[in-house]
């Protein structure tokens, strides 16, 4: 709570001073929690302290440890763990009751110089490989939420990458990185974790391959994340789609990564184009009842990878490197609003017969959203109790049932905005007498 006060007190203190992007609801990890996803953010361990830490507590509901749980991090010297940097961020996510996205087992990076530069066998380096999992896996076993077991296995033509575990040991690595992971972890979510995966094409189909391949050989991957290193003004159209049909395979996916550059400086209508980037992904990741979560990689410009990778380009994140929320934040807090379902429309219905003739006659009725929300499908229903038969109907999906008749809306007609109408058609038999229909009501809703 203290926390919080301080926080807002120092939010209050920015906006008398500096005006910052104003933040729209909020904070983001509870706006998350709140739409069954989590909100996630990379951090650096040892800038937590300050306003640096109060941000990252408040409004992430997950922690990834940037760099301190690679391997060159917990493993200098060979045999000999430093799991303290790794240690920190993860107490501190526990403080804060935050997960924790392990990031990562096994990558051709950030490995540690006495494995670059030693010479080994096939067999030396996957027992080295399976060892360096055990043993990390192993430590935070219980405390880690999602394991990136492997990252970024692919080479850009979605083959596998020719690093020193692929090119030694081929693809079977991932599988033992993964086999290694669950004993050691039961309970951690195995995550592939790749770059360029965003859009549907040649490295995501190999991507796509890739876990079929492996679930068919009874690998426990659990999910795949997508970093979504982003440039401004491109996020794929695909996405979306691309996230469902991985998680149509039967695995979670998530965004591990995100972050939205662009050429410096940042003007104002960039930050409003990065603004709409980033909850156009936070959108996607909501439209896929198996999209676990969204991490940004790095929450403010002072602590982002870009302007060191990308000479020349920044601000790719959702705070400046004050700590003032960008338009950014208030893209994703806008796109992870509540939703508060329309109340449900109110309708009347009329119903006439336009035209009757010996046995037979025609009928016209017009149903109206008489409400102030949209309505969002209709079904009208009646009795017909001296007989009558319904022969044909349009505009309608229409059922009888004895004297029971149900019309209900069809995909064109189905949502009315308030003051809106539909009116539909039938024919129908009649003999002896041809009354008004009794009990007709219409009802809101598909
Ligand atoms: O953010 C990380 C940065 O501090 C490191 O210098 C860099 C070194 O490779 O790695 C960055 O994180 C990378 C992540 O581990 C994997 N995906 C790409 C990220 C950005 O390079």
């Amino acid at each position: 709570m203290l926390r919080r006060l301080i926080a807002a007190a120092a939010l209050l203190a920015a906006a008398l001073t500096a005006a910052p992007a104003a933040a729209a609801g909020g904070p983001l990890r509870d706006l998350a929690e709140a739409r069954g996803i989590y909100l996630g953010t990379a951090v650096t361990g040892d800038r937590l302290t300050g306003g640096y830490a109060d941000v990252a507590a408040d409004q992430f509901g997950s922690l990834t440890p940037g760099n301190e749980m690679k391997w060159d991090a917990v493993e200098p010297t060979r045999g000999s763990h430093d799991w303290s940097r790794a240690d920190r961020v993860v107490a501190f996510a526990e403080a804060h009751g935050q997960r924790v996205r392990g990031h990562t087992l096994v990558w051709h990076n950030q490995l540690p110089g006495w494995l670059t530069g030693g010479t080994w066998t096939a067999d030396q380096l996957r027992t080295l490989m399976t060892d360096h999992v055990t043993a990390e896996a192993g430590r935070y076993k219980g405390r880690v939420d999602h394991w990136d077991v492997v990252n970024e296995p692919l080479a850009e033509d979605g083959t596998l990458r020719r690093s020193v575990f692929g090119a030694t040991l081929g693809e079977s690595y991932i599988a033992d990185a993964f086999r290694a992971a669950r004993a050691a972890d039961p309970t951690a979510k195995l995550y592939l974790n790749d770059y360029s995966i965003e859009a549907v094409g040649a490295k995501s189909d190999g991507m796509y391959d890739l876990v079929k391949r492996l679930l068919a050989q009874g690998v426990p991957v659990d999910g795949v994340g997508f970093q979504a290193h982003l440039i401004l003004g491109q996020v794929p159209a695909s996405l979306e789609a691309n996230l469902r049909r991985f998680a149509d395979l039967g695995v979670d996916v998530a965004i591990t990564e995100l972050d939205v550059r662009t050429t410096l400086p940042a003007t104002a209508e960039k930050l409003d184009r990065q603004k709409a980037d980033y909850a156009s992904v936070v959108r996607a990741c909501l439209a896929v009842t198996r999209c676990a979560g969204v991490t940004v990689w790095g929450f403010t410009d002072s602590d982002s990878w870009i302007p060191d990778f990308f000479p020349g380009q920044g601000a790719a994140t959702l705070y400046d490197e004050d700590l003032y929320p960008k338009p950014a934040y208030d893209g994703i807090a806008g796109a992870l609003a509540p939703v508060t379902p329309p109340a449900p429309g109110v309708c009347s219905v009329t119903y006439a017969v336009t035209q009757q003739w010996a046995g037979g006659y025609t009928a016209q009725a017009t149903l109206r959203n008489t409400g102030t929300a949209p309505l969002d499908g209709w079904t009208v229903r009646w009795s017909q109790p001296a007989g009558q038969r319904v022969t044909q109907a349009w505009n309608t999906a229409l059922t009888q049932s004895g004297t029971e008749v149900t019309a209900s809306h069809l995909p064109y007609n189905a949502t009315l905005p308030p003051g809106g109408s539909a009116a539909f058609g039938l024919n129908g038999t009649w003999s002896g007498t041809n009354p008004p229909p009794t009990s007709l009501i219409c009802t809101s809703g598909t």
